[in-house]
């Protein structure tokens, strides 16, 4: 029986199309930047995203950590939310690698957010970090896959550019985001120095993202890849996978319509909540309220060929994506009940 793997967007596999296109791709050693299927990648990516230039990074880490290095000075302040997947899931490495002082705040990926900013920024005083660096992240993982409004952004960007701060977006899902709301990528990417996008996610490539802002943050963040050992040779059998990715955008649709179904089925079964306002994209969030805790589920869809991860102690995460079909969804809703029903949950 097949596994249905709904942990995350990052466990597709490459389909033939694809596996195909990374066999034939020409390749040269890109740390001579001779490889010029790395090359075309990075020049379809900077103009998808309105940039001047973009970098090929082995991943949504590597990138976003190249860019807190290019961006800041060690001892800087960097504003995220603490809910960021920066501040929470990359294994403390802006302490590590950039040396510098991160400050979470609450609400900050929210429609509030720029109000939120606007407390956390401090005047100048000897006392205080110099703030460098704001971080947005959409959408917004540990947020459920929300989107953030480019108005919204623009309100952060104004007040960044007032201030004379930095704004990276953390833009691993951003095609979801444009998708979600039919604006082009550029209407949020304007609004932001620096986006890194992963090409590993739901555009389903084996492995990569892109890092993309003006030539001179480029030219740095290429040094910087290099110290941290990403400096990769004939990438271009990865970029070529990258370039078929890319091709899978609008096909992002088809997750968001599915992760919309599995919400709406799982929102009726007994001992759960979902706020299904905050189902926007591919991800669904299920509380648990019953008798039910987020481990209990796991294991119990686990025995059921269902993969899950639990995102808190009583909160489960499921994710949509390439290879996951409309009926795959329905197994789940179908073993989800099993599970809250008749299960040792039930
Ligand atoms: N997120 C992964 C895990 O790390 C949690 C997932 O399964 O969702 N930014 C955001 C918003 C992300 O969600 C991720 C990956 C990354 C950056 C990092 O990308 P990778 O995994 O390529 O380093």
């Amino acid at each position: 029986m097949k596994t249905i793997d709904l942990r995350s967007d990052t466990v597709t596999r490459p389909g033939r199309e694809m596996r195909e296109a990374m066999a034939r791709a020409e390749v040269g050693d890109d740390v001579y930047g001779e490889d010029p299927t790395v090359n075309g990648l990075q020049e379809t990516a900077a103009q998808l995203v309105g940039k001047e230039a973009a970098l090929f990074v082995p991943s949504g880490t590597a990138g976003n950590q190249i860019a807190l290095l290019a961006h800041t000075e060690r001892g800087n302040e960097v504003i995220l939310d603490e809910e960021a997947h920066i501040y929470y899931y990359e294994a403390g490495s802006p302490a590590m690698l950039a040396g510098v002082q991160l400050r979470p705040a609450a609400g900050l990926l929210t429609a509030q957010g720029p109000e939120v900013l606007r407390r956390a920024l401090r005047p100048a005083n000897i006392h205080f970090p110099v703030t460098r660096l704001i971080c947005l992240e959409n959408t917004f993982n540990r947020g459920g896959g929300t989107v953030m409004p480019p108005g919204v952004m623009a309100r952060f960007y104004a007040m960044a550019q007032e201030r004379n701060l930095a704004v990276h977006l953390d833009g691993a899902r951003i095609f979801n985001a444009a998708v979600a709301t039919g604006c082009d990528v550029r209407e949020f990417t304007r609004h932001c120095d620096s986006v890194m996008f992963c090409l590993s996610k739901g555009l389903g490539a084996p492995v990569g993202s892109l890092l993309a802002g003006s030539r001179e943050f480029i030219e740095k963040a290429r040094r910087y890849r290099k110290a941290l050992g990403g400096g990769m040779r004939q990438a271009g059998i990865l970029a070529a996978a990258g370039l078929v990715a890319l091709q899978n955008i609008s096909r992002l649709a088809e997750d968001h319509l599915n992760a919309r179904r599995l919400a709406a089925g799982l929102a009726e079964l007994p001992g759960v909540e979902i706020d299904l306002d905050k189902v926007q994209t591919n991800m669904v969030q299920v509380k648990f309220t019953g008798r039910c805790t987020a481990g209990d589920f796991v294991r119990q869809m686990a025995g059921r060929d269902v993969k899950c991860n639990a995102s808190g102690a009583d909160t489960v995460r499921l994710v949509t994506h390439l290879d996951i079909s409309s009926d795959d969804v329905e197994l789940c809703i179908a073993a989800a009940k099993n599970v809250l029903v008749k299960g040792c949950c039930g």
